[in-house]
This record gives C-alpha cells, sequence and structure tokens, in this order.
C-alpha cells in the first residue's frame, strides 16, 4: 500500500497561479508552478473542482463532469498538466462532487422539464417538503422549481441539487464518468461528502445533517463502485470526504478487506473549537485535540488508514487557529507540522500551509466571496443581527480565509495574477513567499520538506505505532 508513506498536496485552482490575468487561478497557472510542488517532495496532488461549473460554489456545483470550465482552461491544458506530474512522478486525484451536481447540468434541465422526464427520478422531487431539513449553507433544503410546482432536495446550496443514488442508472453514469477521468490517466478521487450519497429511508424530519451522515446502503454503493470502477487498476488513490463519520464506521470504510475507500477525512479534529455549529467558535482546549486525536491513531491502529490534515479549502489556517500567527508565527507553523507528519496515516497538505500562510484578514463583509459566509452573514442580518457582530463571528472560521491567493512574491498581487485577484490578497504577502522560504534554513517551508524527506526514507515515520503522552497536560 503505496499510499501509507505518501504525501499528498491540495492545490485549489481558483487561488493557485493565474497565467491570463483575469484573477482567477488557471490550470495553465498550475503547470507553470509545478516544480515548487515538485520540489516540496509530494506524491500526489489533489486539484479541488476543475469541471464546467457556474461557479455558485467555487466549482463544486458541477455542470459538465467531462469538461473544464472556461475559466480554468481547456482538456488540452488538464492533459499536459498530468503529463507534468506524471514526469516528475507525482501522480494526480481528482475531485468527485457525485453527491450534488449543478442544477444547470444536462441531467437536472431534464430532471426538472415535467414529472414524465425520463430523468425525474434521477433527483429527489416531492409535491411538498416531506421534512423539515435545512441546507448546509442556510435555509431550507426543499426548493419549489417553477416548471412543475413540485419541490427539489438540496443538502447544500439550491444551485446543488442532490442526487437520487437510489436510481441505478444514476450509479452506472457517475460510474461510467469516472471510467473515462480514469482511462485519461487520472490516479484516483477525492470524493466529496460521499457519505451523504444514501439518504435516510422516508426521509424523516429531524437535523438534516446527522440523518443523512450514515445511510444505510453507504456501504454497498462504495463497494459497488469499486467493483465497477476501481477493480483492476493498480496504484490509485482513494479518499471519502465524511463529515460526521465516526472512528467505528472509519474502520469499515479503510478497511481493505472490504474495498470501500483507502481512507477517509473525518471532522472530529477540526470541530473541537465550535459548539452548536461552526459559528460558535471559542479557543481551543489543547486537551480537547490530543484527546481526539489520540482516539483516532487507536481506533485505526489495526484496521483501515487515517489520513491526516489541517487545513483545506473549507477550514481557516491552522497556524491562525490553533498556533500563533504573530511573534511565534514560524515556530507554531513548524510544530503543527510535526504534529501532522508525524502520526500514523497519509499527510494532506494545503497550499500556502508550507508557507505558514495566515488567515485574511475579512474586514469588510465586501471581503467575504464564500457563499457559506455569505449566506449566514445575509440571515443573521435579516433576523435583525448586528453586521458587525455577524461578520466577528464569521471572521474566525470562513472558509474565505483559506482560499486568499498562493504568496508567490512580494509583488502587488503577490505574483498570483497579473489582473484584480478575484478574492483580496493578504496583506502580509510581502513576507510570507516561498522566495523567502526557499532562502531561509529554518522556514517552514524547509521543515515540510525536510519532513516529506522523513516520511520517505524512515519507515517508522510513516508505519510507526503511536502512544500518546501526557494526555491531560493543558501545555
Ligand atoms: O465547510 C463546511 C461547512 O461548515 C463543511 O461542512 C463542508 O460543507 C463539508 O465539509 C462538505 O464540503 C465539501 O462539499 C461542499 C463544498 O462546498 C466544500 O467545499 C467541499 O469540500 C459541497 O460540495
Amino acid at each position: 500500500m503505496w499510499f501509507r508513506s505518501a504525501v499528498v498536496y491540495q492545490i485549489y485552482p481558483r487561488s493557485f497561479a493565474d497565467s491570463d490575468g483575469d484573477g482567477v487561478g488557471d490550470l495553465r497557472g498550475i503547470i507553470g508552478r509545478l516544480d515548487h510542488v515538485a520540489t516540496l517532495g509530494v506524491d500526489v496532488v489533489w486539484l479541488s473542482p476543475i469541471y464546467a461549473s457556474p461557479q455558485d460554489d467555487a466549482g463544486y456545483d458541477i455542470s459538465d463532469y467531462q469538461d473544464i470550465d472556461p475559466v480554468f482552461g481547456t482538456l488540452a491544458d488538464f492533459d499536459e498538466l498530468l503529463a507534468g506530474l506524471h514526469e516528475r512522478g507525482i501522480k494526480l486525484i481528482m475531485d468527485l462532487v457525485v453527491n450534488h451536481t449543478s442544477d444547470e447540468h444536462a441531467w437536472f434541465a431534464e430532471s426538472r422539464s415535467s414529472v414524465d422526464a425520463p430523468k425525474r427520478d434521477w433527483y429527489w422531487w416531492r409535491r411538498s417538503p416531506p421534512n423539515d431539513w435545512r441546507s448546509f449553507f442556510s435555509g431550507p433544503a426543499w426548493e419549489r422549481d417553477e416548471a412543475t410546482g413540485e419541490y427539489y432536495l438540496h443538502l447544500f446550496s439550491r444551485k446543488q441539487p442532490d442526487l437520487n443514488w437510489e436510481n441505478p442508472e444514476v450509479r452506472e453514469a457517475i460510474y461510467a464518468m469516472m471510467r473515462w477521468w480514469l482511462d485519461r490517466g487520472v490516479d484516483g478521487f477525492r470524493m466529496d461528502v460521499i457519505n451523504l450519497i444514501s439518504k435516510p429511508p422516508g426521509l424523516p424530519s429531524g437535523d438534516s445533517f446527522a440523518l443523512n451522515a450514515h445511510g444505510p446502503r453507504l456501504h454497498e454503493f462504495l463497494q459497488e463502485m469499486h467493483r465497477e470502477v476501481f477493480d483492476g487498476h493498480d496504484g490509485l488513490l482513494t479518499v471519502g470526504e465524511m463529515p460526521g463519520v465516526t472512528v467505528e464506521e472509519a474502520r469499515l470504510f479503510t478497511d481493505p478487506a472490504r474495498r470501500e475507500v483507502d481512507m477517509v477525512f473525518q471532522f472530529e479534529h477540526v470541530q473541537v473549537d465550535q459548539g452548536t455549529s461552526k459559528w460558535d467558535h471559542h479557543p481551543l482546549r489543547l486537551t480537547d485535540l490530543k484527546a481526539t486525536l489520540g482516539r483516532w491513531q487507536a481506533g485505526l491502529a489495526d484496521v483501515g488508514w487515517n489520513s491526516l490534515y489541517w487545513n483545506n479549502h473549507d477550514q481557516p489556517r491552522v497556524v491562525s487557529r490553533f498556533g500563533d500567527d504573530g511573534a511565534y508565527r514560524v515556530r507554531s507553523a513548524k510544530l503543527l507540522a510535526t504534529i501532522l507528519h508525524l502520526h500514523r496515516g497519509t499527510p494532506y497538505v494545503y497550499q500556502g500551509e508550507e508557507l505558514g500562510m495566515t488567515n485574511a484578514p475579512l474586514e469588510r463583509v465586501t471581503d467575504l466571496r464564500d457563499i457559506e459566509s455569505l449566506n449566514h452573514y445575509a440571515e443573521r442580518v435579516a433576523l435583525g443581527g448586528d453586521p458587525q457582530a455577524v461578520l466577528a463571528e464569521i471572521r474566525p472560521m470562513s472558509r474565505d480565509n483559506a482560499r486568499t491567493p498562493m504568496q508567490w512574491d512580494a509583488s502587488a498581487k503577490a505574483g498570483f495574477t497579473t489582473g484584480e485577484p478575484w478574492i483580496a490578497v493578504n496583506p502580509n504577502h510581502a513576507e510570507i513567499t516561498p522566495a523567502a522560504a526557499v532562502a531561509a534554513p529554518d522556514s517552514v517551508y524547509h521543515h515540510y520538506r525536510r519532513l516529506h524527506e522523513l516520511r520517505h526514507t524512515e519507515p517508522v515515520v510513516a508505519l510507526g505505532d503511536f502512544t500518546m503522552l501526557l494526555a491531560r497536560d493543558e501545555r
């Protein structure tokens, strides 16, 4: 299992590098920066969605799974990127977003057209909302559609209707699409909210998140996908993103004998600093973090496999969140990197983490771009919330913290674009850049690079077991 000693680097294309000056990162921008990725010593790149999309949820709303959005480039650019990675010995995994499509996908256009449409049953339609479910992006999860007057389910934005996995035609269409990407040469998939695909029978009222996270057919669907898509392919990497997954469930999903996925992204350690919701944020108690990390290490010690992450495009920057992004920025970023890489599991490093990039100031509501933050702001202010107080509540956890442009150099737009970036560059971009980091032997960057080297050369780093020391020590 090669991936046990591998490191994955996540690229969020919108914010990585812009080659054509339109202010949005693109595939040719990534091609121009491949040496940065290779020098870091990673084995796999995970690319956030680059498919055709209205970009309502920054590409997680896909209108054509087999084409590239013009903002990112073309299929020819994609092939060139894939070849450039493979030449450097790096694999590429794609983001697979199949709990939902965009409402502008041809499947949904047909489905919504009439109650008798052949693809009507590809999504969840009801004459009236059958339950009280809320969308993860605020508001109700059922939306009335003008064409027929019926309601469709969207656990995320109203432009992200949920696919009906109960329908075998849906599953076969998805598997065919996945085979098409494997035939093109990709090396696996990061599966977006894959634990939401099996809906609870009868669609009962209650907490939509908890009810949908553990559907009864989930294992069956993943095993079927394995048979239909992955069988006969060597060297793939599959990782299921599963908010709400428990350690006990993760053992089942990642037990190689069950042939489901190689590893899952769990969320417990990125929820230790929040109460009832992500906006109910409180300072970290270190013992809470230790407790959850320790439990996951123990739970997957003999069966299955962990994935390890602090950051991705949905999480605030870890050095600001669990570290100190002021005087001790470099030291705390290195400490957090060490913790990540010395646990048992496959580490995932998110672009800019290797530089110790920090949260964004997000001073005004006009600085926000993400639909989740904007919807929450609108909802709270409409209910009478004080705009400044709502913004203060959003600031520490907004996904926009992770999405500011990659900081390549000290120039005005951080070397990210020659145009106007779609989201403001962090004002600290003059200090935090690869150029500065490469020049300083004790930088965060060199620390990550050395940790990756250790993962490849010291079996104990990748495969050693884990004992928690000082579990109750708060320091
Ligand atoms: O960031 C979150 C909101 O607090 C998470 O709950 C997030 O929505 C969840 O992790 C699912 O994330 C994935 O699916 C979403 C997409 O917006 C995220 O970017 C993606 O990582 C819907 O496709």
